[in-house]
C-alpha cells in the first residue's frame, strides 16, 4: 500500500486517512475496511507505529491513527466519528443498525471492546508491559506510546482482569447470536472490529495476515494472558474475513 507523507497531503481535497503502516494496527485496518465497504475514496497518509509523526501532529493535532481528514472539517480520531463520516459519505447498506435498540447495544459494545479504557486499551497495557517492569520504563523513554496509552506499574497490574471482564461478558453476549452477525441478522461494524481487534485474542495464521515477528510475539502473550479465548467468537471472526472483507490482510 503507497502512504502519502502527511506534509504532501493536508493540501489535497477530499478524504485523507491516517494509517499504521506496516502492521495489521486494528483500528487502521478497520477504518480502511468501513471506508472500502462504504465506497469511500481516501488517499492513504503515513503514520508510523510508535514514532512521534511530527508533521502529522502539526496537521491534525492527533500522533497515533487512524485520522480522518475531510476537505476542511476538523480531523476526526475517534472510531465513532470516523464511522459515523463513512455512514455520511458512503453509499449501501448502513454499517450502524437501523434498529434503534440494536444500533444502542452496536455503540456500547464497540465501546466496550475498543473504546478508551475498554478491553483493547487494558490488553494494550498488558502487552507494552510484556518484557517486565525496567525494560518498560526503558522503552517508556523513547516510545510515546507507553504516556499516551496510560501505561504505569499499577495500570498495568489490574489490566487483564479489566479487559477478561469485558470478554467473559462479550463472549457471552455473542453465544447468544442467531447468525453469523454479532448484531442482528446483517453486517455491522462492530463485526469489522471484531474481525480485526480479535487478534489480540487469537492471530490470524501468517499466510492470512503476515505480521513483523515482535508483533506476534505480543499477540501471542496476549493470546495466552486471556487464555486462548472463546473458540465461538474465534469462527465468528473468521467467517466475517472470508465472507466480507480481503484476506489475506494487506497494510
Ligand atoms: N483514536 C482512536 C484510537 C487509536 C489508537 O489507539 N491507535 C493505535 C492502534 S492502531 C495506534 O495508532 N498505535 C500506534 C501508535 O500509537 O503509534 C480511537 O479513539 O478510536
Amino acid at each position: 500500500m503507497d502512504y502519502l507523507d502527511p506534509v504532501e497531503a493536508r493540501d489535497l481535497p477530499g478524504l485523507r486517512l491516517a494509517l499504521t503502516a506496516g502492521a495489521p494496527a486494528p483500528y487502521s485496518m478497520s477504518a480502511r475496511a468501513i471506508l472500502d465497504i462504504k465506497e469511500v475514496e481516501y488517499v492513504p497518509v503515513l503514520q508510523q507505529g510508535a514514532g512521534r509523526n511530527e508533521a502529522l501532529v502539526e496537521w491534525t493535532g492527533h500522533r497515533n491513527a487512524p485520522v480522518a481528514v475531510y476537505e476542511d472539517e476538523a480531523p476526526r480520531a475517534g472510531w465513532l466519528e470516523i464511522l459515523n463520516l463513512a455512514e455520511r459519505l458512503g453509499r449501501g447498506p448502513g454499517l450502524l443498525p437501523e434498529d434503534i435498540d440494536l444500533r444502542m447495544l452496536m455503540v456500547a459494545w464497540t465501546n466496550e471492546l475498543i473504546g478508551e479504557g475498554g478491553w483493547v486499551w487494558q490488553m494494550r497495557l498488558v502487552m507494552l508491559g510484556l518484557a517486565g517492569p525496567e525494560k518498560a520504563a526503558q522503552a517508556a523513554t523513547r516510545n510515546p506510546m507507553y504516556a499516551q496509552y496510560g501505561y504505569s506499574e499499577a495500570a498495568r497490574e489490574t489490566a487483564a482482569d479489566k479487559a477478561k471482564l469485558i470478554m467473559d461478558k462479550f463472549s457471552a453476549f455473542a453465544a447468544q447470536r442467531k447468525s453469523h452477525y454479532l448484531i442482528g441478522d446483517s453486517l455491522s461494524a462492530l463485526d469489522i472490529y471484531w474481525a480485526f481487534f480479535s487478534q489480540i485474542l487469537k492471530t490470524l495464521p501468517d499466510d492470512q495476515c503476515p505480521m513483523p515477528a515482535g508483533l506476534r510475539k505480543s499477540y501471542d502473550y496476549s493470546s495466552a494472558v486471556l487464555g486462548g479465548g472463546d473458540a465461538g467468537l474465534i469462527e465468528q471472526r473468521d467467517w466475517i474475513l472470508q465472507n466480507h472483507l480481503r484476506l489475506p490482510l494487506k497494510f
